[in-house]
């Protein structure tokens, strides 16, 4: 056991003043006929929460996660990381992880010897899963830290690199297959430029699209039937990323025939960095049909980066969570790609920050309950474009009328005052109502 001084995390309610209980997330409870862990399938993001140890570009780890292995960076830490990740995970009750190629072993100089290890890493991590009844929500390859990616993968500018794109995400695909994956993620972290002075950006952006193809083409010849996921980021690393928004990335799939096999994958941090809320990128990929999976976090509105805050704004949780069952849920999960802030540096600190995320997501889900029986939101929202349901409206919405009928309504009008009023605090005023009666 590594986490031997905590316990089995469990709901103890909203007066409990325990650090290490549940306040608010509480699985078996019924919310709008689901249970609230169906609602909220939790994900562990195996980078951040068994590999991120505090440093940052100023300063070396805070917390030792060897996990008790003699030497980071080796096998033996990497099956230690293993226990310690199954461990946690039961602890919390959460049923889901999410990993990069290279969080699960260390990368060789070989290819060969990395795909041997991972080989031999996930046939630990299957035996384990079949223990714990834990699951894998999704895979991905890191195409973005390894220096041969820094012109790109799928956008490199040399061909070699571009095979070895492939080969990550081929053995990716194969043990997200292995292990059961619901699906493939693809982020573009390097798929992006500096300048145009050195850059095609069409030639970059259809070699993406052909990697991707290839990528459906072998995962559903292996048997995956999931989802391949885009998660879009705007930058960081790079100032221009392709995928730089939820609709950037969707007229993107659909431009190159991708749009049946992708959905996306939205983080909060990565919508607020391009300048949307979370709610916003939700309700793009949602209308679109291709609302997959979440990336649970929260960026800091102070600071202009991708600070992987676990979530603990409950508006946004809230906000979202109406997107979700909106949706009708997620074929995906909600993944935790958050970090501890560097000074929170114990193992208590690791579960007290799922404990806040998870809670966070719960008061979102019982808010968004409220909200939706409360009903006002969107009757307003339904009254507010009431003046389409005339004939007129009606022909409009239909495609059966011209500009011509359309402008000699308007002359017949002569003149108008505004439309109805958009009402925003009076709305406003009603979610703090709910939120705090
Ligand atoms: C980076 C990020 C990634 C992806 C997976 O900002 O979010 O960790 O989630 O590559
Ligand atoms: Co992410």
């Amino acid at each position: 056991m590594i986490f031997k001084d905590i316990p089995e995390i469990k709901y103890e309610g909203k007066d409990s003043t325990n650090p290490l209980a549940f306040k608010f997330y509480d699985k078996d409870r019924y919310v709008l006929g689901k249970k609230m862990s169906e609602h909220l399938p939790f994900a562990m993001a195996w980078w951040h929460n068994l590999g991120a140890s505090g440093s940052d570009m100023f300063g070396r780890d805070t917390i030792d996660k060897s996990f008790s292995a003699s030497e980071k960076g080796t096998m033996e830490h990497a099956l230690a990381k293993v226990d310690a990740g199954f461990e946690f995970m039961q602890k919390l009750g959460i049923k889901y992880f999410c990993f990069h190629d290279v969080d699960l072993v260390p990368e060789s100089d070989d290819i060969n010897e990395t795909n041997k290890r991972l080989d031999d890493i996930s046939d630990y991590i299957l035996v384990k899963m079949k223990e714990t009844g834990i699951k894998c929500l999704w895979g991905t390859a890191n195409m973005f830290s390894n220096p041969r990616f820094m012109n790109g993968a799928g956008s490199t500018n040399d061909v070699n690199v571009y095979c070895f794109a492939a080969a990550q995400i081929k053995k990716a695909l194969d043990i997200t297959v292995k292990l059961g994956g619901k699906g493939y993620v693809f982020w573009g972290g390097r798929e992006g430029y500096e300048t145009l002075l050195n850059t095609d950006v069409k030639f970059e952006q259809e070699n993406i699209a052909k990697l991707m193809k290839m990528a459906v083409k072998y995962g559903r010849k292996i048997g995956f039937k999931g989802d391949f996921y885009i998660e879009p980021k705007p930058k960081e690393p790079m100032k221009h990323q392709y995928d730089y928004d939820a609709a950037t990335s969707i007229s993107f799939l659909r431009q190159y025939g991708l749009d049946k096999d992708f959905k996306l994958n939205i983080e909060a941090n990565h919508a607020t960095l391009a300048g949307h809320t979370f709610e916003h990128e939700l309700r793009i990929a949602s209308i679109n049909n291709m609302l997959g999976s979440i990336d649970a976090n929260e960026g800091d509105p102070n600071l202009g980066w991708d600070v992987d805050r676990f979530p603990a704004d409950v508006y946004s949780a809230t906000y979202a969570m109406l997107e979700v069952i909106n949706n009708g849920g997620l074929t995906g999960g909600f993944n935790f790609d958050a970090k501890n802030r560097r000074p929170s540096n114990t193992y208590s600190d690791m579960f007290e920050a799922f404990i806040l995320g998870m809670d966070t997501f719960a008061l979102g889900l019982l808010n968004a309950e409220k909200i939706i029986k409360d009903g006002r939101i969107n009757k307003f929202i339904k009254e507010k474009y009431s003046s389409f349901e005339s004939s007129l409206g009606q022909k409009i919405r239909n495609e059966e009328t011209s500009l011509e009928e359309l402008a000699s309504k308007a002359s017949e009008l002569k003149g108008m005052g505004t439309p109805s009023s958009g009402k925003q605090e009076y709305l406003e005023e009603i979610i703090n109502q709910i939120l705090f009666s």
